[in-house]
């Protein structure tokens, strides 16, 4: 009887132990079925590097900072508000400034420089205007079908956002729409891109009142990764709602990156960093 009690409480023991196997090997299969759900669904988890800063520079505090880029030596940047819009170059040191105002009735928005030519947008008036680089003089406009917020180039077309998830991309001869990419992230659509770059081959865009900017892979609108550049307004912004970061520039030259914001403080070279 004894023996018999053994016998069982032993080949309970194995079936139990059996028992055991299979549930873990069941919730092993059930977690990495999840995990590819997940990752079907969402994607890989798009990487956020962090940023050193490697130089900073005055920036004048009352420039309601716009448009930002970088052409053989010289910063480019478009400011905006009614009464207040300008174009402005200088050296990064603030050297050599010129100036110039924009009518009372336009509010600059994003400025690039294109060959000869430097292309900065309006706001809400649907027109783009042409600057002769190197006297910096008017030279006329274009119109376009959207709000206008960001302008960069890519050697072949004029890059530009309005303020939604859609970056258009425009013959940089006639100003006609060739295409446009929606910018996603794992599926989901990324608004209020506003101040752009191209970077090597990527779309640098800032998120309109946000301290990070997306990088954009140009063909398909996938954001391939975040730059957090949390701390820089904090420190160097004013604290009304409106003063965000707001302005990349890059010298191809020198394989410089530079931030600012509206009425920040400082401009900065940043080197962008693993977190
Ligand atoms: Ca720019």
């Amino acid at each position: 009887m004894k023996n018999l009690f053994c016998r069982v409480r032993r080949r309970d023991g194995l079936l139990h132990l059996a028992l055991l196997v299979l549930a873990a090997a069941f919730s092993l299969a059930h977690r990495s079925l999840a995990c590819a759900a997940e990752e079907g669904a969402a994607g890989p988890a798009v990487p956020v590097s962090g940023y050193e800063v490697v130089a900073s520079f005055a920036h004048d505090p009352q420039a309601f900072t716009q448009g930002l880029c970088f052409d053989q030596g010289l910063l480019y940047e478009g400011t905006g508000l009614y009464g207040q819009s300008t174009l402005r170059r200088m050296t990064i040191d603030g050297r050599d400034l010129e100036v110039r105002t924009l009518p009372a009735y336009l509010f600059g928005e994003g400025v690039t420089v294109f060959g000869d030519r430097v292309i900065q947008l309006t706001w809400h008036s649907r027109t783009g205007l042409v600057w002769d680089r190197e006297k910096l003089q008017f030279a006329g406009s274009f119109p376009y079908a959207t709000e206008g917020w960001g302008i960069t180039h890519d050697g072949a077309s004029l890059i530009m956002s309005d303020g939604s998830a859609i970056l258009a991309f425009l013959d940089p001869e006639t100003y006609a729409r060739q295409r446009t990419v929606v910018v996603t992230e794992a599926g989901q659509q990324i608004t209020r891109l506003n101040e752009l770059e191209y970077i090597k081959g990527e779309i640098w865009a800032n998120i309109w009142k946000e301290d990070r900017i997306a990088r954009i892979n140009p063909a398909t609108g996938q954001v391939t990764g975040w730059v957090d550049l949390a701390g820089l307004a904090a420190q160097y912004a004013p604290a009304d709602e409106d003063s965000v970061l707001n302005g990349i520039a890059y010298d191809r030259d020198k394989d410089r990156i530079y931030v600012t914001g509206k009425r920040w403080s400082r401009i900065f070279a940043i080197r962008v960093i693993k977190k």
